[in-house]
């Protein structure tokens, strides 16, 4: 098969909040229709989180998730990708409930434990809408998103279990030795191709510059041999198209979406997910790179 890229769009996430932009879905119906637009502009693959649709603040209510699942499963043939990372504040229990009770084709999983720090975000608004997004905010200063090996192991076996491929969240150049020592001690709980998610970006976890994910892809390289990965690339903030553009050219794949960038370009928000697949549909169409449809995604990634 000709080499094709494969967009996933992030739709709504847990790190951005209802008063940074209008257009975060919110309500499982947005979050929903927001993914099902995204996919007709080219996303292969849409990974979820659910949002109480009273105030917007990070939920792991399986009946969200259900309402969520069911229009996406409804409306469009995209790879669920569905997040075990959850939100600041939900147990391990709760972040990896979605597993046994939805059965995606693929959800996340985060390689190791960091202080994510979001806090920075709260300087930059001053009136907010809800009474909760400031000290959300905030209290990531003392925050470590628990991510430890024995934590990483269970989840592993819950995904083995029911048949869900992990989407292996990398945020450092040290969560690349975390995974080949799980490899080493858990032969043939991961099938392979592994699915890799480099996260540039995220305070507490690499920056995103260019030479920071040459390197993680060369780490990888190295530790693991490429042809026993697929991958793609996450820039939070502003850097979320020079780092996807830059993945798609190293030969791996792009994620985009409201969950990593609210802008479309500087200054500018991005009035949906969609909008930004459909940037770095083009961005890529300018280097001649073919954007995978969901069933070339799936044969890629080695999913049934
Ligand atoms: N927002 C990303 C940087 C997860 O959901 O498990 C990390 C993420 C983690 O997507
Ligand atoms: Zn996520």
């Amino acid at each position: 098969m000709k080499r094709k890229v494969v967009v996933s769009a992030a739709i709504t996430g847990a790190i951005h909040t209802p008063t940074m932009s209008p257009y975060l879905p919110i309500t499982p119906e947005q979050i929903a229709r927001d993914a099902v637009a995204a996919v007709e502009a080219g996303a292969a693959e849409v990974h979820i989180h659910a949002r109480d649709p009273e105030n917007g603040h990070p939920s792991a209510d399986l009946s969200l998730f259900r309402e969520i699942v069911q229009e996406i499963r409804r409306d469009c043939d995209a790879i669920i990708c569905l997040s075990t990372g959850g939100g600041q504040g939900m147990s391990v229990e709760e972040r990896v409930s979605v597993v046994p009770e939805f059965k995606p084709e693929l959800a996340s999983l985060n390689m190791g434990s960091i202080n994510f720090g979001m806090f920075p975000l709260a300087k930059k608004y001053k009136d907010w809408i809800y009474d909760w997004e400031k000290p959300f905010l905030e209290g990531t200063r003392d925050f470590i998103f628990p991510n430890t090996f024995l934590d990483i192991e269970r989840i592993l076996g819950i995904m083995k279990d029911k048949g869900t491929k992990p989407e292996l969240e990398i945020y450092d150049v040290g969560h690349l030795y975390n995974l080949l020592h799980i490899m080493s001690e858990n032969e043939g709980l991961l099938d392979e191709p592994i699915y890799i998610q480099f996260v540039t970006g995220i305070l507490g976890g690499i920056g995103a510059a260019i030479e920071n994910l040459v390197f993680l892809k060369s780490t990888a390289d190295r530790l693991l041999g490429s042809d026993r990965y697929h991958w793609s690339a996450i820039g939070a903030g502003q850097m979320q198209f020079p780092i996807c553009a830059t993945a798609a050219l190293l030969e791996g794949n792009c994620r985009v979406g409201l969950e990593d960038n609210l802008n479309i370009e500087k200054n500018v928000l991005a009035r949906s997910n969609a909008d930004q697949v459909m940037k770095i549909v083009n961005i890529l169409s300018q280097f001649s790179l073919e954007i995978a449809s969901t069933s070339e995604a799936r044969q890629m990634m080695g999913l049934a």
